[in-house]
This record gives structure tokens, sequence and C-alpha cells, in this order.
């Protein structure tokens, strides 16, 4: 018998990607989403650059392309607790592949209103999906997409280990003692608060109630395709390249098609970790078919492949096309310069094959950012959102040209 998961946020970037990947591969998958990141969309008047079909079109489509029936449910995680409940019941998935949370920094640091919306939809959807599991004993894994900018970005080069900090305390008796902790948290937003304050939702239900779960601290995604949602245009995954939602490469690439410079937040010194989504989608189908055994520890794999620096991003990246670089100023309040090494030997180990940015570039320009150039909406690409009245937006102006 097929074994059922059920994704939430199944609709999104990395969700939608994984969902086909999963149905691939031979599990019964239920999707789970409240559609709400299409409605932040309207709400910000941008779009994806790629043209994504309605929910029901795409899943029509995989129909036909693979002959697999994907169910959907809009549900809202975080306020629908009885229809989440009940379709655990019914389903008593292997596993809760869970992706379902308002997921951009800078959204999370617009005004009031988004900040609380994102506490409350992340936290509430994370800790309904846990009770709901408790409350009916259920042995379903739970998988959830964390981010590696809950280790915080001030590093000076000692390797950011899995989740666990091997730690020697000196004691008031002279003893040394040792320990294990989770690694302390320094988020940089509200958003990568809410992923700090969902760790410990987990090591509670991990402890208290046995739930099984992994948490992955995956780096910035980058990329649009998979080769599942190459199979059909109507499949195609999202791409984000707004001031909210786009990520740091994609606005790059992005940004070069169209001959917009590339806005480097301030000196461009922040270095950070990636992946492709292509290995997105691998990595947590690895995470499903490597579940911690019942009473376990919170597993914590960091789900990366490359750490990059900013400025050498851009750089890299404008040398394809001679595309110009901006450094404009730095909306957001995080260290200019940072380093950056982190292990991610358990992926590694379970067999990961990582897609090198030098592979990967290439085909991303062409095959997307060129392709679509076309619906790209200059209106949308300022990134708008300060974290402290004393900030301004990353606007390109004149003097920011190098
Ligand atoms: P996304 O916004 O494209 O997808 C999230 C999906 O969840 C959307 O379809 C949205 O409608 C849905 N959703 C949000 N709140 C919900 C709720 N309360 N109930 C039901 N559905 C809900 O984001 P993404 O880029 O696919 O990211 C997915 C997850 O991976 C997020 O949790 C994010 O924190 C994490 N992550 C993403 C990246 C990245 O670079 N994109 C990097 C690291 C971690
Ligand atoms: N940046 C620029 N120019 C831009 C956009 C961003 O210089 O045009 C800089 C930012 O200031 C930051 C870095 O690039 O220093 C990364 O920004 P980002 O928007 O690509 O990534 P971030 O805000 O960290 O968030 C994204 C996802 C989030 C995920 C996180 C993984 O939106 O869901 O959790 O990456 S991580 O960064 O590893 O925490």
């Amino acid at each position: 018998m097929e074994k059922n998961i059920i994704v939430i946020g199944g609709d999104g970037f990395c969700g939608w990607p994984t969902s086909l990947h999963l149905s691939r591969g031979g599990y019964n998958v239920t999707i789970v989403d409240n559609l709400s990141r299409r409605r932040i969309d309207e709400e910000l008047g941008a779009k994806s650059l790629t043209p994504i079909a309605s929910m029901e079109d795409r899943l029509t489509a995989w129909k036909e392309v693979s002959g697999n029936t994907i169910r959907f449910e809009n549900i809202d995680a975080s306020q629908q607790f009885d229809a989440l409940h009940a379709l655990l019941e019914e389903l008593k998935p292997e596993a809760v592949v869970h992706f379902g949370e308002q997921r951009a920094a800078p959204y999370s640091m617009r005004g009031l209103t988004e900040k609380r919306y994102t506490v409350d939809n992340n936290i509430n959807a994370t800790h309904n999906i846990l009770a709901a599991i408790a409350a009916l004993d259920l042995d379903t894994h739970v998988v959830h997409l964390g981010t590696m900018g809950v280790y915080g970005y001030d590093g000076d080069g000692l390797e950011i280990p899995e989740g666990y900090q091997k730690v020697m305390v000196a004691g008031d008796d002279n003893v040394i003692y040792q320990r294990e902790i989770l690694y302390p948290t320094n988020p940089g937003s509200v958003y990568h608060m809410t992923k700090s304050m969902d760790q410990l939702l987990f090591q509670f239900y991990a402890k208290n109630d046995q739930i099984r779960v992994t948490d992955l601290h995956q780096g910035i995604v980058w990329g649009t395709q998979t080769p599942e949602t190459k199979l059909d245009d109507r499949l195609i995954n999202r791409f984000d390249y707004d001031g909210d939602y786009g990520t740091v490469l994609n606005r790059f690439l992005v940004q070069a098609a169209v001959g917009h410079p590339l806005t480097v937040h301030g000196t461009g010194g922040q270095t950070r970790a990636f992946i492709h989504i292509r290995d997105t989608v691998r990595c947590i189908r690895l995470a499903i078919e490597n579940p911690p055994a019942k009473g376990d520890r919170v597993v914590i794999r960091n789900q990366m492949t490359e750490t990059h620096r900013v400025r050498d991003l851009a750089k890299l990246v404008a040398s394809t096309n001679g595309a110009q670089v901006a450094m404009v100023d730095n909306p957001r309040k995080e260290a200019a310069e940072n380093d950056l090494r982190v292990s991610n030997a358990s992926f590694i180990a379970l067999g990961l094959k990582p897609t090198t940015l030098e592979e990967g570039l290439l085909e991303e320009t062409v095959e997307i950012a060129e392709r679509y150039a076309e619906r790209f909406d200059s209106a949308t690409v300022a990134a708008a959102s300060i974290w402290t009245k004393e900030q301004h937006a990353g606007v390109v102006t004149k003097e920011a040209l190098i």
C-alpha cells in the first residue's frame, strides 16, 4: 500500500516541486495549503516571473503527465485546527512535511500587521500540527523546513554544527562539565525569530510525546525547475524576484537578464548558505526515508550545499552579460561582513550529490530569467521594507552604481 504524506504549504516555491517529487517516488501525496502566498502577491502587487497555473490546473496536468492523483485541501494550518485534526485522523500519514509558514524576512519586518501575522501564522501552524499528532497518538514523522538563519550571521569561522553544540562549562566547584545544547539562536528578523521559536516546540513535543521530528535548517534556495516541474508548462514552479519574497541570487539573475543594476545591500560582505531547488526536493525525500526512532531527540540537518558572499555572487552574475552592479543602502539590520562555515555532513552521508552554482547558473539564466524577462515589473524590485526607522530602502540611485 502507498504511504500517505501530507505536504503543508504544497503550493509554494519549495512545496510544489517537493509534492511532485514525492508523488513520482510512489508516495500518496495530499497537499494542504491556504493559498496565502498567492494572496500576498496580490496585496504587494507582485507576481512570479514564471506564469504559475492555478492549483486545479497544476493537479490536472500532473494527473495527465504522471497518472498520479495528488489530493488538495484548502486548510489554514494556523486557524483551522479541527479540519487539520480530521485530515490527520483520516490519513494517519507516514510523514507531514511542513512548509506552511510566512517565509520572507522583509515581509515580516514591513510593519505591525505583518509582524503579528508572521508570528501568529507560523507559531500556530507549527503548534497545531504537533498538538494534533500528539492528541491522535499517531506515529507520524514531522519534517519541518527551518532555516540557517536561526544560527545567526556573526560567525568568525567556527564551523556551525547540525543543530547541537558541544560545550564545556566550568562549574563553581571547578569541575568542567560537558553538555550538548541546542545551538544558541540569533535570529535577524521576525520571520527568522519564528523559526527559532519553532525549535522549542519541536524539542518539547519530541520529549513529552515522543513525536519523531526532523528539522531541516535550509539555506537560501535558488533555481526554479526540477525534473518533475519541467514535464509540462502547467507544472512550472514559482520564481519570486520582488523586494520582499525575491531571494538574492534569483533576484540577481533576473536583474541581469533585464538590464536592471544588481542590488547589492551595503558592502555585499554578507556570506550566506545556498542550495538549488533540485537538491531541496532530494533532501526532503532523504529526510523522510531516514527518520529518527520514536523517543529520539529532534534530528537537525543543515540543508545547504555551498556558501557565497553576496558581492561575489553579484560579480559572477554580472560578468555573464556585463550587467551593472549597484551598492544600495542596506534596508536590513545585519552584520556588514561575516564568515560562514557550515557542516552539511549528514546529507552528504545520506548520498546527496550537490548541484553547484557553476552547473546550474547558465541553465537558470537561459531557461527562466531570459525566457520570462518580458514579465519583469521594475516597480516591485526595490527592497522597501526597512528593519529600523533609521534605515533606508534599498533603491538604486546614480551614486550607488559601480
Ligand atoms: P512559499 O511562501 O513559496 O510557500 C509557503 C506555502 O505555505 C505557500 O504556498 C503558502 O500559501 C502556504 N502557507 C503559509 N501559511 C500557511 C498556513 N497557515 N496554512 C496553510 N498553508 C500555509 O515559501 P517557500 O519558499 O516554499 O518556503 C517553504 C518553507 O521553507 C518555509 O517554511 C521557509 O521558511 C523554508 N525555507 C525557504 C527558503 C527559501 O529560500 N525559499 C530557504 C530556507 C527555508
Ligand atoms: N540581499 C542583497 N540584495 C538583494 C537581496 C538580498 O544584497 O537584492 C542580501 C540581504 O541583505 C541578505 C542576503 O542577501 O544579506 C540574503 O537575503 P535573501 O533575501 O536572499 O535571504 P533571507 O532574507 O535570509 O531569506 C531567505 C528565504 C527564507 C530562508 C532564508 C534562508 O526567504 O525563507 O529562511 O533565505 S537563510 O538565509 O539561510 O536563513
